[in-house]
């Protein structure tokens, strides 16, 4: 059975040039995208997807960062799709990051650790609905 996830390219990845070999590093592992785009995240957009971290004192510079620049949200499907992305990307501090995973490849920082991925399945069906809408996804 295929359950979904959802990821963000964020602003650094996009900033580095690095969305394609991101993005072939996930289909590669055998992630489908099933709707993908480019987009700059509004203060609203970003604060209600950061809605769970508003107490966190990072926050204020999470969304400063977010709303940088550019960022590229996917819906992905995969077999054990949650947990075997978060496994791709590696942990959110790079330097705690597996060899070989996204974080610890690309990214330089806590803040700036170039992707999103869902923690859970009910969170990754909210991420899903707060950038795609139904006829976006059943076109796929
Ligand atoms: P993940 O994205 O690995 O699930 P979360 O959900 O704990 O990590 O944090 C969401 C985002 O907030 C991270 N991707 C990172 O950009 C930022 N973040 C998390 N912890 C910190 C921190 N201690 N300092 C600065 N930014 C942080």
């Amino acid at each position: 059975m295929t359950t979904k996830t959802f990821t963000m390219l964020k602003p650094d990845c996009v900033e580095k040039n690095l969305v394609g070999k991101v993005i072939a590093q996930i289909t590669e592992a055998g992630f489908k995208i099933k709707a993908m785009k480019m987009t700059h995240l509004t203060n609203e957009s970003a604060g209600g997807f950061y809605e769970i971290h508003k107490e966190r004192p990072f926050y204020n510079d999470l969304i400063k960062y977010m709303t940088s620049g550019p960022v590229v949200p996917i819906a992905l499907e995969k077999e054990n799709a949650v947990e075997d992305f978060r496994k791709l990307i590696g942990a959110t501090n790079p330097t705690e990051a597996e060899k070989g995973t996204i974080r610890n490849l690309y990214a330089d920082s806590i803040e700036a650790n170039i992707i999103h991925g869902s923690d859970s399945d009910e969170n990754a069906a909210l991420e899903i609905a707060h950038f795609f809408s139904r006829k976006e996804l059943l076109e796929n």
